[in-house]
């Protein structure tokens, strides 16, 4: 590729994942693939200055303004850094700065979050605000008066606005991750992406509920106050009250500042949060003055960036791992090798598909990258060492938890246990069981139902139904009323009637629409059981696919067993009512577009489907609605123009309300 298309390219590619990572909160890219294209687009700008445009992104200050909330102008911008990527960077930095004057350099974790603005009036939080494009940015005062870490109130009724990286630790994400799986909720793709859109929620509540965590590391602006020193100065921001960036060392020389650098590099592992590189800064604050700062960097500081690291190695073996929802994922069982500070003997290979597009076999010779912070990969596959005795890995039959069928479907690439009793998803499993969707037990949430199961006290669905008033007590300071509650609604859930029980059984492709539909056709459990696929198939809204899923998970030993152990509890498995159909969006066809604040997609589908309507992925004219939420696309556009009645999240939810 000649130069001028390369920079068209890069500029192309620049622009798009910088609006995934801005405004979606989600890039796909690491930060060090994107680094090194700005890079590479730097250069070329500079070989070929007569190329550089006002719009390439090398001109643009980064990031920029969304337009849901209200903007804040920053008093003093919040600049980014210049990245460096070698050890000759930082001395080349060191040698620019003694150009000007001495000082100590202060050398910071780069904590890998959402920077911010905090403003105080005689000590009390006024306004909170995102870097946005440095300049402006956006207001969030209500979502970080929710931060737990940051204080409403200082130690002195000072007037200051300080700045600061918002972020999710490491142990956090992981937990915030697995909830949102077990509810049904997409993943965040990284805990930075988890940060973004736990902060930037226009309903603070939201905000509150998010384990979210700030660490300060600078003063933007303060009245009454001097201080010679950074370091000193972030001293006295933790005597105010701030959760100061922890790892802060003051070097000598650059010598010293390097170490610590190498030091951060290291130990970055053991950190509870995610770092994206560490910051260099000189610590002499007229110096700063002195040096000043470009249009959108500070002549003081600079980031450095950790190189990802490759190691060689060999996989001794593939394994299935189940995950809560039931997904099996094939897992490399490594020769250990330590790689970016830490060592690694296991390695996700992603799904069945992964394996096979990098034809990797048991046996074989492979380089495995990590990258900071994600997930060691394997990123090649030494075929030219092959001896012959490598062996193909086949993805198993059968789950290698619970032995139920291990089925993959049209379109998937997860292979999933479809067994209603296996341990890996016994917290989903009850979670949903227990749900509005299921048997509606109130109090049964995600925590408690976590709790029961670390503390033995359940395993299984049916062992619910033998829970005692003591064994739920337990789990809570003063939780007899919470006991008797639960247990009452425990009790409750036994005279649900058939649907109810058989959209708790969580089958897949079976909502509560077709567990209406079943129950009404067949009226007992025992008769649904023993139906054959023929006519399954022959009811109301059920094809192939969904009679055949159906079929399979009542032939399970473990569906047997349940529901034996559900009829001597005493639950209920008959039709008790005529369920009359809700079918007010019979012939409607729905598009979904944007974010949702109180669905995800897949349950917003669902309540469509459940009142006779479909949901369609693109719009055309015969679209009936189409309901757009947060960041809408293409699609709000294309509905416009063809003329199609666009419906916000709250107009929807007036539609769906419960009729009288
Ligand atoms: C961080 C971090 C970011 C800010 C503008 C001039 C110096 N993410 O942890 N930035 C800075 O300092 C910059 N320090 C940090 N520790």
């Amino acid at each position: 590729m000649d130069y001028e298309n390369e920079i068209i390219e890069l500029r192309k590619k620049i622009e798009y994942y910088s609006k995934k990572y801005y405004d979606e909160d989600n890039s796909p890219l690491s930060d060090y693939d994107y680094d090194m294209m700005m890079n590479r687009l730097k250069a070329l700008e500079s070989e070929h200055p007569e190329l550089i445009t006002p719009d390439s992104p090398t001109q643009k200050v980064g990031g920029h303004v969304r337009e849901d909330f209200e903007k804040v102008t920053h008093e003093v911008p919040l600049l980014s850094l210049q990245d460096v990527f070698s050890y000759d960077d930082l001395y080349d930095f060191d040698k620019r700065i003694r150009q000007t004057g001495k000082t100590d350099y202060c050398v910071e974790t780069k904590i890998d979050g959402l920077s911010c603005a905090l403003k105080y009036e005689n000590g009390i939080l006024v306004q909170g605000a995102t870097r946005g494009d440095g300049v402006v940015g956006e207001d969030i005062t209500e979502n970080v008066k929710r931060i737990k870490s940051i204080p409403k109130k200082l130690k002195e009724p000072l007037n200051i606005t300080v700045r600061g990286e918002v972020f999710i630790g490491k142990e956090e994400f992981e937990k915030l991750n697995e909830e949102r799986e077990v509810l049904g909720q997409p993943q965040f793709a990284n805990a930075r992406n988890a940060a973004a859109g736990s902060l930037r929620q226009l309903d603070a509540k939201i905000t509150g509920q998010r384990p979210l965590d700030i660490y300060i590391f600078n003063v933007q602006q303060v009245e009454n106050k001097d201080w010679n020193s950074h370091y000193e100065e972030l001293n006295y921001l933790k005597d105010l009250g701030f959760n100061v960036v922890p790892f802060r060392k003051l070097c000598k020389n650059i010598k010293e500042a390097i170490n610590a650098v190498t030091e951060i590099g290291e130990n970055r592992e053991q950190l509870g949060f995610g770092i994206d590189g560490a910051v260099i800064k000189v610590d002499n604050l007229a110096l700063r003055e002195k040096l000043g700062t470009t249009f959108k960097v500070p002549r003081w500081a600079v980031a450095y960036k950790y190189p990802p690291e490759q190691k060689e190695t060999i996989v001794k073996d593939i394994i299935c791992q189940v995950g809560r929802t039931g997904v099996i994922t094939p897992m490399a069982i490594l020769e250990p090798v330590k790689v970016a500070g830490s060592t690694i003997s296991k390695t996700t290979l992603h799904n069945e598909d992964f394996v096979k597009e990098k034809d990797l076999k048991i046996g074989d010779h492979v380089i495995i990258q990590k990258q900071g912070d994600v997930i060691p990969e394997v990123v090649k596959v030494l075929t030219e060492k092959r001896d012959g005795s490598e062996v193909t890995f086949e993805m198993p039959k059968e789950c290698p938890v619970c032995g139920a069928l291990a089925i993959r479907e049209e379109g998937e690439s997860a292979v999933r246990c479809t067994g209603i009793e296996c341990p890996a998803k016994a917290l989903r499993n009850i979670v949903h069981f227990a749900s509005d969707d299921g048997m509606d037990i109130e109090g049964l949430g995600y925590k408690i139902v976590e709790q029961l199961l670390n503390r033995n006290l359940i395993k299984d669905i049916a062992d619910i139904y033998d829970l005692k008033l003591e064994d739920i007590s337990s789990l809570k300071k003063n939780g007899k009323k919470f006991a008797q509650n639960l247990i009452d609604s425990i009790e409750d859930s036994k005279n649900r009637d058939l649907s109810n029980l058989i959209s708790a059984f969580g089958i897949r492709h079976v909502g509560g629409k077709t567990a209406k539909n079943l129950a009404k056709k067949y009226e007992t459990l025992d008769k649904l059981m023993r139906a054959s696929v023929t006519s399954l198939a022959f009811s109301d809204d059920i094809g192939e696919i969904i009679a055949d899923s159906i079929y399979t998970f009542f032939r399970e030993d473990q569906t047997k067993d349940l529901v034996s152990r559900l009829k001597k509890a005493g639950v209920n498995t008959k039709l008790i009512k005529s369920v009359e159909l809700d079918n007010r969006f019979d012939g409607m066809t729905f598009v979904l577009t944007g974010a949702l604040s109180k669905y995800t997609r897949d349950q917003a589908s669902e309540i469509i489907e459940n009142y006779g309507g479909k949901t369609s992925g693109s719009v055309s004219k015969k679209t009936s609605y189409v309901l757009a939420g947060e960041d809408a696309g293409s699609k709000l556009t294309k509905a416009q123009t063809l003329g199609v009645p666009i419906i916000s999240e709250q107009e929807f939810e007036e539609m769906i309300k419960e009729r009288e």
